[in-house]
């Protein structure tokens, strides 16, 4: 029977990287700023003042020490905290299809592959930068690629959806081989002025190509299964949308922007993301503590993989094991699980087993089992 492998995989990192030191000293003179601002309102008691943010706790809270992000003057400036984006004309192209092509552009060269060989184009991303034209046609546009393209967002879990819908069109005959890119232009969607958050995300783009395991270079990974799981909760949530102008609501309010509960989503996640694996493992017959030679888990609290690791492995896992890249990328959406892979892929053997899982807003699971071949 027919079976389809990941065949090359693209990574698009911006130069630009903060550290934590820098974001907190930013946010920390936004709120001194903020405080001035108030301090009659502070001091008559109608208004909290703003408290300051520290980076031990944002290391210990989420094991994050920087992100790299595509314009870092706008985000440290403390009367703007976000980036400072230049508009584009309509025929140039738009940001998020040009990180996308960069990180694309090295997933055909992994895989050996070229435009010629892709017949469909998907864009998962937690947000698309327009409503339409689909951002997967103007890449497959730009990449000189025939065939068909269109946007998905599944939030969090965007990647892993979509590589399950190119596998199921590659199973049925409706594409020989599909591009997957995953640009995360997070710092955009991003509230850079909430202590609570604000130390979370951070920009990247990931790319994979997906073909039949009968073309697949040596090396490449065959899927054996993937599972894909919703369930609604407002946990995490953006509000922001083509209606809000006809609710003549305000496009600044903070609800237009990422918002958590924290606290809940760690809690309600963790124990629905090991038991998802544990299932699709345990109907592939394959063992979650000894079977599997590699998790790349979604990247977006340490504490969250050590946990959900140590559900399946019954002890802590090793780096080795559940590689961690939130310290340097913090979580980058749905590209965090696919970096993992990308970055801790190349040294296993033929035969070993490896398990991509994502998880997040909506709430969404996508995890995909894989053999080397
Ligand atoms: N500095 C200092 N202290 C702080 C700060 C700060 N920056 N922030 C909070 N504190 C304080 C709080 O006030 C609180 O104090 P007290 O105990 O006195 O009340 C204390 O620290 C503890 O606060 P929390 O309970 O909030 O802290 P947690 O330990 O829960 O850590 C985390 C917060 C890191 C947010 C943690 O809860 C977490 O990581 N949760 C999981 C989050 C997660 O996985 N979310 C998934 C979202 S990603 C996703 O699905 C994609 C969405 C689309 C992408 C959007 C891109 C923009």
């Amino acid at each position: 029977m027919q079976s389809v492998a990941i065949s090359g995989s693209g990574l698009f990192v911006p130069q630009a990287r903060i550290s934590n030191e820098e974001l907190v000293q930013a946010f920390n003179q936004y709120v001194a700023e903020e405080n001035r601002r108030n301090a009659d309102a502070i001091a008559a008691g109608s208004s909290a003042p703003l408290l300051e943010s520290s980076v031990e706790f944002i290391e210990k809270a989420s094991g994050i020490k920087y992100r790299h992000v595509l314009e870092k003057s706008g985000i440290l400036d403390p009367q703007r905290l976000r980036p400072r984006f230049i508009p584009r004309a309509d025929d140039e192209l738009s940001l998020m299809a040009e990180v996308a092509v960069a990180a694309a552009r090295q997933a055909l060269a992994a895989a050996g592959k070229t435009a010629d060989d892709i017949d469909m184009v998907i864009c998962a991303a937690s947000n698309m930068q327009r409503a339409y034209p689909a951002m997967a046609i103007e890449i497959q546009h730009a990449l000189g690629i025939a065939g068909h393209g269109f946007d998905m967002n599944v939030a969090c879990s965007s990647a892993t959806f979509g590589m399950a819908q190119a596998a199921n069109a590659i199973l049925s005959g409706n594409a020989r081989a599909v591009l997957v890119v995953n640009p995360e232009i997070t710092s955009a969607h991003h509230c850079w002025h909430d202590r609570d958050c604000h130390f979370i995300f951070g920009d990247i783009c990931t790319a994979v190509v997906l073909e039949t395991t009968a073309s697949a270079r040596a090396g490449s990974w065959e899927i054996l299964g993937s599972k894909l799981a919703t369930q609604f909760s407002n946990n995490i949530r953006n509000n922001a949308g083509f209606i809000n102008r006809c609710e003549d609501s305000d496009p600044q309010a903070r609800d237009k922007l990422f918002m958590q509960e924290g606290r809940k989503v760690f809690k309600e996640v963790c124990p629905m993301a090991a038991a998802h694996i544990a299932e699709q493992l345990g109907r592939l017959g394959i063992s979650p503590a000894s079977g599997v030679r590699r998790y790349w888990l979604h990247q977006a609290n340490l504490s969250m993989n050590q946990l959900i690791a140590r559900k399946l492995l019954e002890r802590e896992a090793s780096a080795d094991e559940a590689p961690i890249i939130l310290d340097e990328y913090a979580n980058t959406a749905s590209a965090g699980s696919i970096i993992a892979f990308h970055q801790h892929q190349a040294d296993l053997a033929a035969g070993d087993i490896g398990v991509i899982c994502s998880f997040g807003a909506g709430y969404s699971i996508g995890s995909l089992v894989l053999k080397k071949i």
